[in-house]
């Protein structure tokens, strides 16, 4: 029986240390995923870069409160056209009245003929993203703690303008096991054994361009990197879901680049047996995945296996990892398309375009690369999957668009995973 008929309409709003659960009124019923024959059943994982993230605190909230707005209404219509299971969706403000009106203003109404798809369960908690650390993280001589200040982005804990903006969220047809979440927000970046810390080029010190009282306060998370339970029948999925920063604005020293690699790294950690013994959660639990457990890896990780300006090999410690299925890569024909009209920087990748994920600017720019990711657990066999990047002469093609686009520069990647019973 699947969840999506058995849901128990459990929302989590998870903060620190503090959880509440709110117990919803009966929601009409949809449709179970596809029946699967065989044993268990196929369950769709996807990830979308929504670029659901405004330029002010509350924005978003007031443009989803009503069921106008052009951009989320496309962004809704991906998803419904895509009917993903359990969805990771990044850059998405943390709000969870607007993670709520995305789902009733949108989500559950039918966009352009598509169907309405309604989540039961969602998981939203608090980024790093724009909360003011005190410090002078980008050495500029200036300590900026004013939301709206010039610079104010650049000293914070994460990049952004306000706390929380892009953020994320996680909708999903089966049930979030609360209890077993963990949240890894706090984690700091020195507590990683072997951390790549920058250096300050400047002074002989080493790793030096973060001070001792910065790096006491540092996390490794530029958003936050969250372990959500997914329950599929009898079954667990970990669905550990993250968005590493990007490893551009920055200077020599490659402050940005050096996170992204770590925060990639951190769950090649996590999912190592053994491996993740130094991690602790922001409930203060320590350890990494109990071995043996089913996981799908999932996100924005801003790093391209060969294209593009991330450390080499910091997608790779996952595509590489032992404990990681990479047998399937999502692909599409609009990508490939896309990358030969566009031209620029495409000219001179070396990854296969068809693997492309997000639609960067190409003439100067990175051009585009896959940045998103949908990675299973060995074990867990790959169905099927893809890239929502239709070609130019595919009437759907108006929801991805060129830019400026009308929904985001990434592209909804998504598996379907059997689950076994
Ligand atoms: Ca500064
Ligand atoms: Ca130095
Ligand atoms: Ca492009």
């Amino acid at each position: 029986m699947s969840s999506a008929v058995r849901r128990s309409r459990r929302i989590a709003v998870r903060g620190g240390l503090l959880a509440t659960a709110v117990m919803l009124a009966a929601l009409p019923s949809v449709a179970a995923p596809a029946a699967a024959h065989g044993k268990g059943e196929d369950v769709r994982f996807a990830t979308f870069n929504a670029s659901l993230n405004r330029s002010a605190a509350g924005t978003l909230r007031s443009d989803l409160s009503t069921p106008g707005n052009a951009q989320a209404r496309t962004i809704a219509e991906i998803v419904q056209r895509n009917r993903p299971d359990v969805l990771l969706i990044n850059e998405f403000d943390f709000d969870p009245v607007a993670a709520r009106l995305f789902q009733d203003n949108y989500l559950s109404v039918g966009q352009n003929g598509a169907k309405p798809i309604r989540y039961p369960h969602r998981f939203i908690a608090p980024s790093n993203t724009g909360v003011a650390s005190g410090f002078d993280l980008n050495n500029n001589g200036q300590v900026v703690t004013q939301p709206g200040t010039p610079g104010y982005g650049d000293d914070a804990l994460g990049f952004g303008d306000f706390p929380g903006q892009y953020g994320m969220v996680v909708y999903s047809r089966y049930p979030i096991d609360l209890g077993g979440a963990r949240t890894f927000q706090n984690f700091l970046w020195k507590d990683m054994p072997g951390a790549l810390l920058p250096d300050d080029p400047a002074t002989p010190a080493p790793a030096d361009w973060y001070s001792p009282e910065e790096l006491a306060v540092f996390r490794l998370s530029s958003k936050s990197h969250w372990d959500l339970p997914i329950r599929i029948g009898k079954r667990t999925v970990h669905f550990l879901v993250s968005h590493p920063t990007p490893p551009v604005f920055d200077g020599p020293e490659d402050r940005n680049g050096r996170r992204n690699f770590d925060e990639i790294r951190f769950w090649a950690d996590y999912v190592r047996p053994g491996g993740g013994r130094y991690i602790y959660d922001d409930q203060g639990r320590r350890g990494g995945l109990r071995p043996g457990s089913k996981f799908v890896i999932a996100g924005d990780l801003n790093s391209d296996p060969r294209d593009g300006d991330s450390i080499p090999g910091a997608a790779q410690q996952l595509l590489d990892h032992r404990w990681i299925n990479d047998g399937f890569t999502p692909s599409s024909r609009g990508a490939v398309e896309a990358s030969a009209l566009q031209g620029g920087a495409n000219t001179t990748h070396r990854s296969n375009p068809k693997y492309d994920t997000a639609d960067f600017a190409d003439v100067p720019g990175p051009g585009n690369v896959r940045a998103d990711y949908v990675l299973p657990s060995r074990g867990l066999d790959v169905r099927d999957g893809g890239v929502f990047w239709p070609v130019a002469s595919d009437p759907l093609s108006r929801l991805t668009g060129t830019f400026p686009f009308p929904s985001s520069d990434h592209r909804l990647v998504w598996l379907d995973l059997r689950v076994g019973r």
